[in-house]
Order: C-alpha cells, then sequence, then structure tokens
C-alpha cells in the first residue's frame, strides 16, 4: 500500500518512518526523487500535486491536503471517484486562532502606526479606544473561524460573524450570505477574512466590500492571497477608507520584492505561517482516514466537490 508524499522532504521523510507505525502495511515515497512505481500508489498527500501527475495514478482512493485549505489541488485534475480530504487538525485551529488575536490586538492598539512612529523616533500616542467599542467581525465560521471567535470573546470585543448558511455562536452575532453581507460588513471595525478560496470567494475583499466597511477599518486577511485584490487594498488605504492591515497570505506567494505591499507602513505581513499542520499531527490525521477507509468507514474532512471546500 503505496502513499506519495509531495512536498518538503524532512516532512516525507518523517512520514517514511511514522506512518507505517500507525497504518501497518503502509510504504510512504517521496515524489519526485523516490516515487517508485506509480501504478502502485494508492494514496497522495502534500500541498499542491503537479500538473498532469494524478492522471498517471491508475490506482489512486484518496488525495490529502496537508492543510484545511484545498484550493492548492486542482479539483479538474482529480477522478470524481477519489475522495479530496482537508486536514482537521484543532492544534492547527488553534494556531491560527492564536495568529488572529496577534493581529487584532496589534490593528485594535494601533501598532502599525506606532511601528512607522518608532522608525521616525516620534514620540505619538493616539487615543486607546476600549474593546467593547472596537466592534469585530470573521468572514468563515467553519472549524477555524469558529475557534479564532472563541480566542477573541475573552477580550470584550462585540462579535460577529459571516458565513454561507445561516449558523448560530452563542455571543457573536451571526449573518449568512449575501442578503446579510451588507448588515455584517457595516458593523466591523476589524474585518477577518477565514474563508476558503472558492470560485465564490476569489477577489471577495475589494473596492465594493471595503465600501461597505465602516470609515477607517482595519483589515486582517489570512484566508488566502487570492481572496484580495491587492490594488484595492492600496486604494483603501490610501483613501483613508481602511486604516491598517495585517496579511498572512499574498498572491502570490512568496510576495515578490518589488511588491508595494511590503512597503506601505500601514501594512504588516507576515509569510503564511499562521497556521502550519505540525508534521507529526498531519501523518496521525492522515493515518487515521487510510485507517477509517480500509474499514469502509466515512473519513473526516472529504470535501463536497459542487462546494469546493
Ligand atoms: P471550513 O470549511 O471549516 O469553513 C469555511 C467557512 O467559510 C464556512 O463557515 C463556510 O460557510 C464559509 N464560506 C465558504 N464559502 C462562503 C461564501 N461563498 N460565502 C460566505 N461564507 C462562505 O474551513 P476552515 O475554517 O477549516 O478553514 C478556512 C480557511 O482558512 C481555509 O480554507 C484556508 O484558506 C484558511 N487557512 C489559512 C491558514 C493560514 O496559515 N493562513 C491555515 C489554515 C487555514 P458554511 O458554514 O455555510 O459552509
Ligand atoms: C492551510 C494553510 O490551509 O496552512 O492549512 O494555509
Amino acid at each position: 500500500m503505496i502513499l506519495l508524499h509531495i512536498g518538503d522532504p524532512a516532512r516525507g521523510r518523517l512520514w517514511r518512518d511514522l506512518m507505517p507505525r500507525l497504518v501497518p502495511g503502509l510504504t510512504v515515497r517521496q515524489w519526485p526523487d523516490d516515487a517508485g512505481d506509480l501504478g502502485a500508489v494508492r494514496f497522495v498527500a502534500g500541498w499542491a500535486p503537479p500538473a498532469g501527475l494524478l492522471a498517471r495514478l491508475p490506482a489512486l482512493e484518496a488525495v490529502f491536503s496537508v492543510g484545511a485549505g484545498i484550493d492548492h489541488i486542482d479539483l479538474a485534475e482529480v477522478p470524481a471517484n477519489v475522495p479530496v480530504v482537508r486536514m482537521i487538525d484543532t492544534e492547527l485551529a488553534e494556531a491560527v486562532a492564536e495568529y488572529v488575536c496577534l493581529a487584532v490586538l496589534a490593528l485594535h492598539r494601533d501598532l502599525p502606526g506606532y511601528a512607522a512612529a518608532q522608525a521616525r523616533r516620534d514620540w505619538a500616542p493616539v487615543h486607546r479606544l476600549t474593546t467593547t467599542k472596537r466592534r469585530v467581525g470573521v468572514m468563515g465560521l467553519g472549524q477555524i473561524g469558529r475557534a479564532v471567535l472563541a480566542r477573541l470573546a475573552p477580550f470584550g470585543f462585540p462579535l460577529a460573524g459571516w458565513s454561507r448558511s445561516p449558523t448560530k455562536i452563542p455571543g457573536v452575532t451571526c449573518h449568512a450570505g449575501d442578503a446579510e453581507r451588507a448588515e455584517f460588513l457595516a458593523a466591523c471595525d476589524i474585518l477577518i477574512c477565514l474563508l476558503p478560496l472558492t470560485d465564490e470567494t476569489r477577489g471577495i475583499l475589494d473596492a465594493r466590500l471595503f465600501a461597505g466597511l465602516p470609515q477607517g477599518a482595519r483589515l486582517v486577511n489570512a484566508g488566502r492571497g487570492g481572496h484580495l485584490v491587492q490594488a484595492d487594498l492600496l486604494a483603501a488605504l490610501e483613501s483613508g477608507r481602511l486604516s491598517a492591515a495585517m496579511l498572512d497570505v499574498t498572491d502570490p506567494e512568496p510576495l515578490p520584492p518589488g511588491d508595494p505591499l511590503w512597503t506601505d507602513p500601514r501594512i504588516l505581513i507576515t509569510p503564511h505561517v499562521a497556521g502550519t499542520t505540525d508534521p507529526e499531527r498531519g501523518a496521525e490525521a492522515i493515518a487515521a482516514n487510510i485507517a477509517r477507509h480500509i474499514a469502509g468507514q466515512p473519513m473526516e474532512g472529504v470535501v463536497p466537490r459542487d462546494r469546493g471546500y
């Protein structure tokens, strides 16, 4: 039983040693240097399978994403009968929640402005708002959005959320769909994007959306770079519609050295590190799913193809 690992060779080596202990009979091979007989590959796991590879795997039974998102996998290349399975891991969700707390507090307490003032050696305090007066909204109320809201709750920010289908979260004003989008946005002094990247959400953080936010709102994007129209963010910062942003994801990644996002003093950038799957936990989650699959039980995190997330 062969699992072909695609991505970081160090993780591939760890999985090669660890996974056979978790699923007896499983052998882990590394793409492309140690791929062996592609005809024997039953599982693929990692980040982005190279174009054309999956068509060369006649025995393929499942494709596992090492991340919570699956947008890096071209679904058109995955045979219809082969499930695509995303990573469900509470530790990953908690890591993103920790990052978003950092970002929300940094923007709430005007850190980008103070960093710029420090560079000018300028002692320039600004008025501090209490958390109860800073409204925070989360786009995407999935496993990660909910973990983020739970971590933000003790700070006292009024919390709101927006998802595709209606939902209820205690202590959070929940909105759903296009019909309730404007009402949600109008109450977000800090907006956090934790959506999956799909045809519906690509470019959602654009001038139209920013126009619906309160004047001077702040943005955190920890979803995907493809959610953000970068030129619209720069224009919104220039006009004062937005006052600051923290971005963990960009398009492309890495962000090219000449990109104007790098040097805008109102923007804090991190290199897609909000939540990275711990290699051992990732192996355990995928091994557990393979064990379920072999036993004829449903796997956890299978992505409905028509939904795309
Ligand atoms: P889930 O699939 O659990 O949740 C997705 C949420 O987004 C759901 O609430 C869903 O609504 C909502 N949603 C999807 N499409 C739309 C839409 N068109 N309009 C409104 N709401 C929509 O995903 P996770 O919470 O596990 O992860 C979310 C994303 O976070 C990942 O896809 C990835 O892009 C990003 N991520 C980033 C990381 C980083 O390091 N920066 C790390 C991990 C994840 P509904 O509830 O109705 O289905
Ligand atoms: C993920 C990510 O999707 O790390 O898990 O971005």
